[in-house]
C-alpha cells in the first residue's frame, strides 16, 4: 500500500494557467469557509486547470490552495474501490457487498441495542444534500440523535456565541463589510495564512488609506497577519476574557459607547451561581467591569496597559469596527463566553447591523455554516434553527419528514468527543465516518479508540489515513467537482458546485450512497415503507428543493434560492422568494418589516432601526444580549514541571490532516516537515536551536521534532502545526470543552520541552 510519503514521486506541473483546457466550469474553492469562486478547467476527463472567478466576491483572487485544487483530483492515494478488513487485511469487494455488510452490521446494531448503538460523525466539508439526508436518516427515520460533526471542534463555539448573544446562529454581515469598516480588531485570527484572500481585502483598504485604517491583532504570536497590524497584543495564551472585558471598562469608563443603542437595543446577562441565566443590568455590569482595568488586565496578559486602551479608543472611536475571529477564541474552554465578550464590545458602541460595522466570525470549514449550522448536523438540532427539546419543533419536523409523531428523540445526542468515548468504550457499535479524519484531528487522541467487537465504516477520498487505517471497510468518495452540491460559506452566501468530471475509479458522491445505504437499513429494520417515501431522490437537485422547502419560514428562509439562481451567482440568505435579491446584512431596519428592501444604500446607520431576534424569548423587542463574562483560567496552565504553553494550528499551504495537501508537490517543497516553533529567548535558555531534535511532552503524550527558533511566539508559548501524519501533535493537546458549546481546547495545553540527542 502506497504512504502519504509518495509526494516527492507525483509528477505535477504547478504552472496550471498554461495547460490546455475544453472547457471552464464554474465552481468553488473545496478549502476555507470563504469559498472563494473560481472555474475549473477540463481537458478530456480531467480537470487541469483553475481560474479564479472575477465577477464573484474574491474578484478572481486565490491563494495556493485554491490553485492547487486539480493536483487533489488525481494525488496516487485516491480510493478507488471499496476495501473490506478480513483477517486484519484489507480485501477489495464490490460495491454490492460492502452496502450490503454495511446495511446488515448497522441493521443488527439497532434490532439488538436500540437505535443509539449506531452513530454518524460528519464533517463541515460536506455538500449541504450530504448533510441533509443523513441527518434526516438518523433524526427521522432512526429516531435517534447519535449524530454530529467536526464543526463541534471548530465553529460551536461561534455558534453558542451568536445564539447567546443575538438569539440566532450565522454572522449579520458579509464580506464586503471589509470594504467599509476602519478598524479591524483581528483576535486568535491567523487570516493571512487561513482566509488569506479575505486577509487581502483588508490589506488592500489598508495600503490605500493607510493613516484612516486601523488594524489590532491579539494572538501570542506573531503570525504573518500582523504584518499589516497597528497594533499587536501579543497576549499570553487564555488572557483574552481580561484583555476583552478591560476594553469594555475603558469604553465605559471613558464614555465611549452608545447610550441611546444600548437602552433600546441590549439587556444585560450573566450566569447565576446554580447556572442559570439571569437577566441583570448596566449599574451591575459596571460594576462587574471594574475588575478588569487596564491595569490588571496588563498584569495577566502580558500586554501593555497603553494599548489596550489604546485598542479600545481605536475601537469605539472609528467609524466602523469590524472584528474576525476564528479558532483562537473558538477553541477554548471559555470558547462561547469569548464569542460573547467579543459580540459586547460591538453591542457597547453600536458598531454593529451596518455596513463595516460587525462581528465576523471567520468559519473554517466550506460548508461550517451551511450543511452542519444550519441544515443542523449536530446532536442538539434541527434543520434550520429548529430545536429537538421544543416540542413544536419535533412536531414541525415530524410532519415534514413525514414520520410519525414522536419519532424525533427529545434527548440531544452525544456531542462528537462524547460519540467517540462511547465508540470506544462499546456502547456505540457501529460509526460511520464521513469526509473527516477524526483519528488525526480529535484532541488527546489516545484517549479514542475503535472499541472492541465495533464496525467502522469510513467514506473517504484517499487511503490511508489516520482513520481510514483502522477502518473495517473503507468507502472509495467522489471527490470536489467528481459531485454536485452545495456550500454555505462564512458570510449566509449559498454557493453551488456543478459536476465537471466523472468520480476516479469506483468512487461515488457520498449522498448517493447515503440514500442507498438508508434505503437498505430501513427495509432491513422493517420500516420499508419509509425507505421510499423518505429517500426517493434521483439526484442532488431534489434534494436541494427539499431543503429549500425545510427551510421556508425560518430566519434562515432561503425557499427563494433555486438551483438555477445558484448557478448565476452565489445568494445570501435570507432569500424568501424567487424575486429576492438575498440579504448581504441582517439584523436592520429591513429585516425587522420582515423581508422589506434589502438594500443596504437604504439603510440609515443613525437611525438605530436595528433589529436582533431576541436572544431571550422572554423579550418580545428582539433586544441583544450583553453578557458579564468573567475571565477563567485554561483547563492547564503552565506549571513548574510543564512549564510551556502548547499552541496547535495551521500554515499556510496546508489543509488540516494533510490527506489532500501534503501529497502536493509544491505545497509539501514549502512546507515539508512539521516543526516546533519556539520563541528565541526560550531556545537561548534551553540550548536549542533550528533544526535541533527536541521531546516535547505533555500529560497525555510526548513527540520527537525539529526546533525552528522563530520570533513568533511570544515567550513561554510554543506551536506545532496539526498537519503532519507522521508527527501527530494530538496525542498531547487536551480534550477539555467549553461546557456550553463541547468544543475542546486545542489552543492551550502544557509542556515541557527537552533537548534530544538523537
Ligand atoms: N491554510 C489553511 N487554512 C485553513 C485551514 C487549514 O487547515 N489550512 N483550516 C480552516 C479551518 S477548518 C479553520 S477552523 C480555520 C482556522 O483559522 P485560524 O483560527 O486563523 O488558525 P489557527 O492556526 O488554528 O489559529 C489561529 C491563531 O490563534 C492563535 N492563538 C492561540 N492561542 C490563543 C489565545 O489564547 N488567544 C488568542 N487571541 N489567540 C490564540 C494562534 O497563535 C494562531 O495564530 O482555518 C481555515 N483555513
Ligand atoms: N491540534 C489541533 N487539532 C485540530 C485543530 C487545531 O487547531 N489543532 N482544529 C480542529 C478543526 S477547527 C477542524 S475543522 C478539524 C478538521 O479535521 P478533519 O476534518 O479530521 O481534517 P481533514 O483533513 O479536513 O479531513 C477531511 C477528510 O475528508 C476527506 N475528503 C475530502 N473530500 C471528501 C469528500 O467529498 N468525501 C469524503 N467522504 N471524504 C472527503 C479528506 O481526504 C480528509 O481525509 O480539526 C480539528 N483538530
Ligand atoms: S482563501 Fe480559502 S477559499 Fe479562497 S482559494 Fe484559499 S483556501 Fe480556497
Ligand atoms: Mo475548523
Amino acid at each position: 500500500m502506497k504512504t502519504l510519503d509518495f509526494a516527492a514521486e507525483a509528477a505535477q506541473s504547478n504552472n496550471t494557467a498554461a495547460a490546455p483546457v475544453d472547457r471552464w466550469v464554474r465552481s468553488v474553492c473545496r478549502f476555507c469557509g470563504s469559498g472563494c469562486g473560481l472555474y475549473a478547467g477540463v481537458f478530456g476527463a480531467g480537470v487541469v486547470s483553475v481560474a479564479g472567478d472575477k465577477e464573484n466576491w474574491n474578484k478572481g483572487s486565490l491563494c495556493i490552495k485554491g490553485e492547487s485544487l486539480p493536483f487533489i483530483l488525481s494525488l496516487p492515494t485516491r480510493m478507488q474501490y471499496p476495501l473490506f478488513r478480513r483477517n486484519d487485511t484489507f480485501h477489495r469487494i464490490s460495491w454490492e457487498e460492502a452496502m450490503e455488510i454495511m446495511a446488515e452490521r448497522f441493521a443488527d446494531s439497532i434490532k439488538q441495542h436500540g437505535a443509539n448503538s449506531v452513530a454518524f460523525y460528519g464533517s463541515g466539508q460536506s455538500y449541504t444534500e450530504e448533510s441533509y439526508v443523513i441527518n434526516k436518516l438518523f433524526k427521522g427515520g432512526l429516531g435517534t440523535n447519535t449524530i454530529d460533526g467536526n464543526p463541534r471542534l471548530c465553529m460551536s463555539s461561534a455558534a453558542a456565541g451568536y445564539i447567546t448573544s443575538f438569539g440566532k446562529d450565522e454572522p449579520m454581515g458579509t464580506y464586503d463589510d471589509i470594504n467599509h469598516a476602519d478598524c479591524f480588531f483581528i483576535i486568535g485570527s491567523n487570516m493571512a495564512e487561513c482566509h488569506p484572500v479575505l486577509y487581502g481585502m483588508i490589506a488592500e483598504r489598508k495600503a490605500g488609506n493607510s493613516s484612516d485604517i486601523k488594524v489590532i491583532v491579539a494572538d501570542p504570536r506573531r503570525t504573518a497577519t500582523t504584518s499589516i497590524a497597528d497594533l499587536h497584543l501579543s497576549l499570553i495564551p487564555g488572557s483574552d476574557a481580561l484583555i476583552l472585558n478591560a476594553m469594555a471598562n475603558v469604553i465605559v469608563k471613558e464614555r465611549l459607547y452608545n447610550q441611546a443603542f444600548i437602552t433600546r437595543h441590549t439587556v444585560f446577562k450573566r450566569l447565576a451561581s446554580d447556572g442559570r441565566v439571569e437577566t441583570t443590568g448596566w449599574d451591575d455590569y459596571v460594576r462587574f467591569l471594574d475588575e478588569y482595568t487596564p491595569e490588571t488586565a496588563a498584569k495577566g496578559s502580558g500586554c501593555l496597559k497603553e494599548d489596550i486602551i489604546k485598542a479600545a479608543r481605536w475601537f469605539a472611536e472609528s467609524k466602523a469596527a469590524m472584528s474576525l475571529w476564528t479558532m483562537g477564541l473558538n477553541q477554548r474552554t471559555s470558547g462561547t463566553g469569548l464569542n460573547n465578550l467579543v459580540h459586547n464590545l460591538h453591542l457597547l458602541t453600536g458598531h454593529i447591523a451596518r455596513p463595516g460595522a460587525t462581528p465576523f466570525s471567520l468559519s473554517g470549514q466550506p460548508n461550517a455554516c451551511g450543511g452542519v449550522r444550519d441544515a443542523g448536523l449536530l446532536s442538539h438540532l434541527l434543520p434550520f434553527g429548529r430545536s429537538m427539546t421544543k416540542e413544536e419543533d419535533r412536531r414541525d419536523m415530524e410532519r415534514f419528514w413525514n414520520v410519525p409523531a414522536g419519532r424525533i428523540d427529545p434527548k440531544p445526542g452525544p456531542a462528537a468527543l462524547d460519540i467517540f468515548r462511547m465508540f470506544t468504550g462499546g456502547a456505540i457499535k457501529c460509526l460511520w465516518v464521513v469526509c473527516t479524519n477524526p483519528w488525526q484531528s480529535l484532541p488527546s487522541l489516545s484517549s479514542y479508540k475503535k472499541g472492541k467487537g465495533t464496525f467502522l465504516v469510513v467514506s473517504e477520498a484517499f487511503h490511508p489515513t489516520k482513520t481510514s487505517e483502522i477502518a473495517d471497510l473503507v468507502l472509495p468518495s467522489a471527490l470536489w467537482v467528481e459531485k454536485d452540491g452545495t456550500f454555505g460559506n462564512s458570510d449566509r452566501r449559498y454557493q453551488y458546485l456543478e459536476r465537471a468530471v466523472e468520480p476516479i475509479g469506483e468512487a461515488r458522491p457520498d449522498m448517493d450512497v447515503m440514500i442507498e445505504f438508508s434505503r437498505k437499513l430501513l427495509h432491513l429494520i422493517g420500516q420499508g415503507d419509509e425507505a421510499e417515501r423518505l429517500f426517493s431522490y434521483k439526484n442532488s437537485q431534489e434534494v436541494w428543493d427539499e431543503i429549500r422547502e425545510c427551510s421556508k419560514g425560518t430566519v434562515y428562509d432561503f425557499s427563494g434560492m433555486t438551483r438555477e439562481r445558484l448557478k448565476q451567482s452565489g445568494i445570501q440568505w435570507p432569500c424568501p422568494s424567487e424575486d429576492h435579491p438575498g440579504a448581504p446584512r441582517r439584523y436592520t431596519a429591513w429585516f425587522a418589516a420582515k423581508y422589506g428592501d434589502p438594500m443596504v444604500g437604504d439603510f440609515d446607520p443613525h437611525a438605530m432601526n436595528t433589529y436582533f431576534y431576541g436572544a431571550n424569548n422572554d423579550d418580545r423587542r428582539g433586544r441583544a444580549s450583553i453578557w458579564l463574562r468573567p475571565w477563567a483560567p485554561p483547563y492547564e496552565q503552565p506549571d513548574k514541571e510543564y512549564p510551556f504553553v502548547l499552541t496547535t494550528g495551521r500554515v499556510l499551504e496546508h489543509w488540516h490532516t494533510g490527506a489532500m495537501t501534503l501529497g502536493i508537490h509544491e505545497l509539501r517543497r514549502r512546507a515539508p516537515a512539521a516543526y516546533i516553533e519556539i520563541n528565541p529567548k526560550d531556545a537561548a535558555r534551553l540550548g536549542i536551536r533550528s533544526g535541533n531534535r527536541v521531546k516535547v511532552s505533555s500529560r497525555r503524550g510526548s513527540l520527537v521534532i525539529e526546533a525552528k527558533v522563530a520570533d513568533v511566539p511570544r515567550d513561554g508559548v510554543v506551536f506545532v502545526p496539526m498537519h503532519y501524519p507522521d508527527k501527530l501533535i494530538n496525542t498531547l493537546t487536551t480534550d477539555a470543552c467549553d461546557p456550553i458549546s463541547k468544543e475542546p481546547e486545542f489552543k492551550i495545553c502544557a509542556v515541557k520541552i527537552e533537548k534530544t540527542f538523537s
